[in-house]
């Protein structure tokens, strides 16, 4: 008869090997997207460099958005399709994803984590400017 010590040991050590499968090599693994920093640039000819981005899906993102005008100028992400003639804000995708409007020459540095997969639009939200083609592409990843 085998003592029950050495049953409830082997039970365990088998525990510990199935968890070490799972936790360990299994494939089954999600790691943490790696962190993104972004430099863009904002030009009173209503338009952004780049012109695009793209990011993988929960990635924390850094933007750093430099008014290279001498207008007013933000950066804002929202979802595609926004309408650019009323866009302000309150139309973030986050409310983190927005520089805030910016002046002449000034630079804001600010993070979010990068939405759901798919393509959203970068614009800014003076009035005037995105329907003047102040808009950027600005895709998420799986
Ligand atoms: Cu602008």
């Amino acid at each position: 008869m085998i003592p029950k010590k050495i049953v409830v040991l082997f039970v365990v050590l088998m525990l510990g090997l199935m968890l070490a499968a799972c936790g360990g090599g299994g494939g089954g693994e999600t790691a943490a997207p790696e962190p993104v920093s972004l430099a863009f640039a904002g030009y009173d000819e209503f338009r952004y460099d780049p012109e695009s981005a793209s990011v993988p899906t929960g990635a924390p993102v850094t933007v750093t958005f430099t008014n290279e005008g001498a207008l007013e100028h933000d950066w804002l992400l929202v979802p595609q399709g926004t309408d650019a003639t009323t866009v302000t804000a309150a139309n973030a995708v986050v409310p983190e994803a927005h520089s805030g409007v910016i002046a002449s020459g000034e630079t804001n540095t600010f993070s979010f984590t990068a939405p759901a997969a798919g393509t959203y639009q970068i614009v800014c939200t003076v009035p005037g400017h995105a329907p003047a083609g102040m808009v950027a592409d600005f895709t998420v990843t799986e």
